[in-house]
């Protein structure tokens, strides 16, 4: 079992905790022991080998987790949650992660309906059957209707970053295989889409190859779907499904280019090759029967008079236009970044202290830092109000130090209901650098949301707007609100627009992005770590930056302290 699958199980047992209401601070020891396992350096089951290593001393993971984690390890299963599932029915987890529900309510569909799937809650949703439920108003039945519909349409589709759990170790493997010339991932993965559908990769082999045997060896493959001489699909356990071509060597530059798409933009480009009299597909360019070229891309884009366009870009979004002016951008690149903008401590609900964060943060090179532990209005997880002056005083002495990253006082102020901030300007006034974000009452109109972030922004003291839209893939739709607005403020103010990396929010968006960098607005691409591995998503920050056009001017956070510095001055 990898990492994810332990973290998912505690997961799950969280989700069916919840639905059976039991008590919140037992259901949040599971979600935690997820948290950190998911986000561990190392896997698990090495942590299990070694003699020395002690589970219990991981983060959130105490004498129960850790047994159960051995329980899993040791059989296979867990009994506790083969009797949780007994309880309750899964779908009902299904059920309280559709927008507008929750566990509270999928309970009371259970108990009042009888509904146990997501098919009779749609049908009971449809004939008005839900009204009967305490709370179930015609606007809560159509924002069910509604989430139902989302729920379909992303199934199966991964997180990018979960994607990766599963391809790289894959890749490592395949490249045992032997023979192999190139081996690489094309589709939605290589184009670095938030989520990805499934897994396109393509070799090339120098003589005989064992691969497509090899492939389907794999030891975490659930299902072999198709097997052949130059195509192979299988599923994976976890049920990311995996495409792999092994293409002509003379076609390998061809291949990449149809297989990493999009299709918009392929449609395009075999448009221009017609219009040139060429035909251009996964085999090759032609002219009539006469191959052309088509063993690198560089060479199919040449055919038709194109620079190389980079995979993020290939979306038909302006790509077209750009690369036959020249202007292209610049691809940002995970070494442009010299600081991370937002992260959480112990004081509030990070999972290390602010030393911890500092060193990890001087580990990454970066040459300035910002603590933004949550404001106090977040009564569960914010920093007390009498704790600011400790940790100011506190990061005093970490500056003192260390001389080389600066470390800049900062915080995650809360965006009240009325537009207002959650701390007072004697406390703002004592920050390096004032972040602010919505994190409750979400459902407001657009209007509304919209006027209340603008105001927040006004405020003399922000910098910055942490995850604009507030969505969480695959879980949450963004609160209703006008990011052109939201852009546009951010302009007149001089504010930057985060770009938060953590790889389930990706917020803004790649579209977002791009409008906020034709308006001339910086972006800050933080991670929000909520411990010190975390750090590291910064590379779908960047991934994410790509695919927004995003070049290194603008990017707040590319920039070095002193001229970083200046781009907080209003
Ligand atoms: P995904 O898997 O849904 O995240 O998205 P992709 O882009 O990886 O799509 P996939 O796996 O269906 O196909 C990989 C690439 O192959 C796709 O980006 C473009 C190319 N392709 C697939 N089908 C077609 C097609 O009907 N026409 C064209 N022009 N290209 C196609
Ligand atoms: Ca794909
Ligand atoms: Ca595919
Ligand atoms: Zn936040």
């Amino acid at each position: 079992m990898e990492n994810i699958d332990y973290a998912r199980v505690f997961g799950e047992i969280a989700d069916l905790l919840e639905i059976q209401g039991a008590n919140p601070f037992r259901i949040r020891a599971y979600r935690n022991g997820a948290r950190t396992i998911e986000t561990l350096s190392q896997p698990i089951e090495s942590l299990l080998a070694d003699e020395e290593a002690r589970l219990e001393d991981l983060p959130g993971i105490g004498k129960d987790l850790a047994g159960k984690i051995r329980e899993l390890h040791e059989t296979g299963e867990l009994n506790f949650l083969n009797e949780l599932r007994r309880e309750v029915p899964a779908s009902l987890v299904q059920i309280m992660h559709i927008p507008g529900l929750g566990p509270k309510r999928a309970r009371q569909l259970w108990d009042g309906l009888e509904i146990t799937s997501v098919e009779e809650l749609e049908e009971a949703a449809k004939a008005g059957a839900l009204e009967e439920l305490p709370g179930f108003g015609p606007t809560l039945q159509e924002r069910i209707l509604k989430g139902i519909v989302e729920l379909k349409a992303r199934a199966g589709r991964f997180k990018l970053a979960d994607a990766d759990i599963y391809v790289h170790p894959l890749l490592e493997y395949l490249r045992k295989a032997g023979g192999l010339a190139d081996l690489e991932v094309a589709g939605s993965y290589r184009r670095r889409c938030e989520t990805v559908g499934d897994i396109d990769i393509l070799a090339t082999s120098s003589g005989e190859s064992p691969l497509m045997d090899h492939f389907v060896a794999y030891r975490d493959v659930q299902e072999v779907l198709a097997k052949g001489p130059t195509k192979s699909s299988l599923r994976l356990k976890g049920g990311l499904q995996v495409d792999l071509r092994l293409v002509p060597r003379e076609s390998y530059g061809a291949a990449m280019a149809y297989f990493t798409g999009s299709k918009a933009h392929n449609i395009v480009i075999r448009g221009i090759g017609r219009e040139r009299g060429l035909k251009i597909n996964e085999y090759g360019v032609f002219e009539g029967e006469r191959l052309v070229c088509g063993r690198t891309e560089e060479e199919v884009y040449a055919a038709i008079d194109l620079p190389w366009v980079p995979p993020e870009l290939r979306e038909d979004r302006g790509e077209f236009d750009a690369a036959r002016a020249g202007r292209l951008p610049e691809s940002l690149r995970l070494d442009d970044i010299r600081g991370d903008l937002q992260m959480h401590t112990t004081y509030s609900d990070g999972r290390q202290s602010a030393a911890e964060m500092v060193e990890a943060c001087r580990e990454r090179g970066y040459e300035y830092m910002a603590i933004t532990d949550h404001s106090p209005s977040l009564a569960m997880t914010g920093i007390k109000a009498e704790d600011f002056e400790r940790q100011y005083a506190e990061i005093d002495e970490l500056q003192e130090k260390h001389d080389d990253i600066r470390i800049l006082k900062s915080c995650e102020v809360d965006i009240l209901e009325d537009g207002s901030l959650d701390l007072g300007d004697d406390i703002l006034a004592l920050m390096d650098f004032v972040v602010i974000a919505v994190h409750s009452k979400f459902n407001m109109s657009r209007a509304d949301m919209t006027r209340r972030i603008t105001g927040a922004m006004r405020h003399p003291k922000v910098n910055a707007l942490a995850h604009p839209t507030g969505r969480l893939i695959n879980r949450r739709e963004p609160y209703p609100v006008d990011v052109e607005e939201l852009v546009k403020v951010a302009c007149d103010q001089g504010l930057m627009l985060e770009l938060n990396a953590q790889p389930d929010r990706l917020d803004l968006r790649d579209f977002h992005l791009q409008m906020a960098r034709e308006a001339g607005v910086k972006i800050v691409i933080s991670t929000d770590a909520h411990r010190a591995a975390e750090l590291d998503y910064m590379r779908y920050g960047v991934d994410q930056a790509r695919r927004g056009w995003l070049e290194r001017a603008d990017v707040g956070n590319t920039y070095a302290l002193e001229e970083f510095l200046k781009l907080l001055e209003k």
